[in-house]
């Protein structure tokens, strides 16, 4: 009999309650600090998942394309080499290049757990990839992975993913403590497939983040949205503009919204009335590129060891593979 679509599990560890609560710390630190900066994750309610879609079918955003092309040669032997019966997906989003694996590892693999801060993008992927994978269990996790990956289920043959380069979204130290955080709960036989965009060319870098349809802008000034809903804001959106850049002495693009006029922007959720010079800038998110010897260093630095460093043909665009040293 062939296998039936399987009920999604979805377990939340970040609740609306707790959701804002953090959106509100955040706000309030982050806003009242100088230079202002807000952290990357803020983008991601509906919208702006949908966004970040569009991003990656621009001609001009390389990465999603390089590490699809990568997946591709090597997702066979993955399969053979891990034979996960588990596969974990950190800030999966729609899971969309996942799909590759998932078709690939159809013969060991019992369950998939996509793990989100976002948890409507993270429901309707999930319900997607049941009725795609009938006999598959789909366990999401709502959760923020700076905090909930010791949550992580356990059991069996775990790859973890963490695709797209999101890790570069996170500071150095942030990067260092959830790498910590995951090798701490991999047993022997788990493995991290860990993807990570490329140092190159400084003209490619900036426009993958200026593309010429705007979308990237769209998806900049959504955190604005976001604040505005959520912590009744009254940010004018027509008062700032997009800015990426590249940071050489920190190797990483950085997007900012600069205040076109001189204003004060309320949240009264958080109790602060916000004062911005004109030409002011809001740092929004930075996206770290790698070279080889950080993404390994990083990894031992972790107790993790690379076994596997794949890039495309144009080496823009890497994914490593690594298990517990
Ligand atoms: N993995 C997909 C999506 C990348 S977009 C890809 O490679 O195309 C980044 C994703 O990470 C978004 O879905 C966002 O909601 C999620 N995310 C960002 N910060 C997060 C955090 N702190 N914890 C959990 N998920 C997070
Ligand atoms: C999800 N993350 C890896 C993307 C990046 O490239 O840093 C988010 C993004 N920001 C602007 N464009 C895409």
């Amino acid at each position: 009999m062939a296998p039936s679509v399987q009920p999604v599990l979805v377990e939340v560890h970040l609740d609306e309650g707790e959701l804002a609560r953090s959106l509100q710390e955040d706000a309030r630190r982050g806003l009242s600090t100088t230079p202002k900066a807000l952290p990357p994750k803020w983008f991601y309610d509906e919208r702006g998942s949908r966004l970040f879609e569009r991003i990656t079918h621009l001609p001009e955003y390389y990465p999603t394309r390089r590490e699809r092309e990568i997946l591709e040669a090597r997702a066979g032997e993955l399969a053979s080499g891990v034979r996960p019966d588990t596969l974990i997906e950190l800030g999966s989003g729609f899971s969309s290049k996942t799909r590759l694996l998932l078709d690939a590892f159809a013969g060991d693999l019992r369950r998939f757990v996509p793990f989100d801060v976002s948890e409507p993008t993270l429901r309707q992927a999930s319900e997607a990839i049941a009725r795609e994978h009938p006999g598959l269990r789909v366990h999401a996790v709502v959760g923020d992975f700076q905090h909930h990956v010791g949550l992580l289920p356990r059991g069996g043959r775990r790859l973890i993913a963490f695709l797209g380069s999101t890790v570069g979204n996170l500071t150095p130290d942030e990067r260092a403590k959830l790498l910590a955080d995951l090798a701490g709960g991999m047993e022997p036989d788990d493995a991290l497939l860990l993807g990570t965009d490329l140092v190159k060319d400084v003209g490619r870098l900036e426009a993958a983040y200026n593309d010429r349809a705007g979308v990237t802008a769209e998806f900049n000034l959504n955190v604005l949205r976001v604040l505005n809903r959520e912590l009744d804001a009254d940010f004018g959106l027509e008062r700032f503009s997009h800015r990426a850049l590249w940071v050489p002495e920190r190797e990483w693009i950085e997007m900012r919204l600069r205040a076109e006029v001189s204003q004060e922007v309320r949240l009264p959720a958080v109790g602060l009335t916000v004062a911005f010079e004109e030409g002011e800038e809001l740092r929004t998110e930075m996206s770290a590129k790698f070279r080889r010897e950080d993404v390994e260093a990083e990894l031992a630095a972790a107790g993790l060891e690379p076994r596997a460093w794949w890039t495309d043909r144009a080496s823009d665009f890497a994914l490593s593979l690594a298990g517990r040293a």
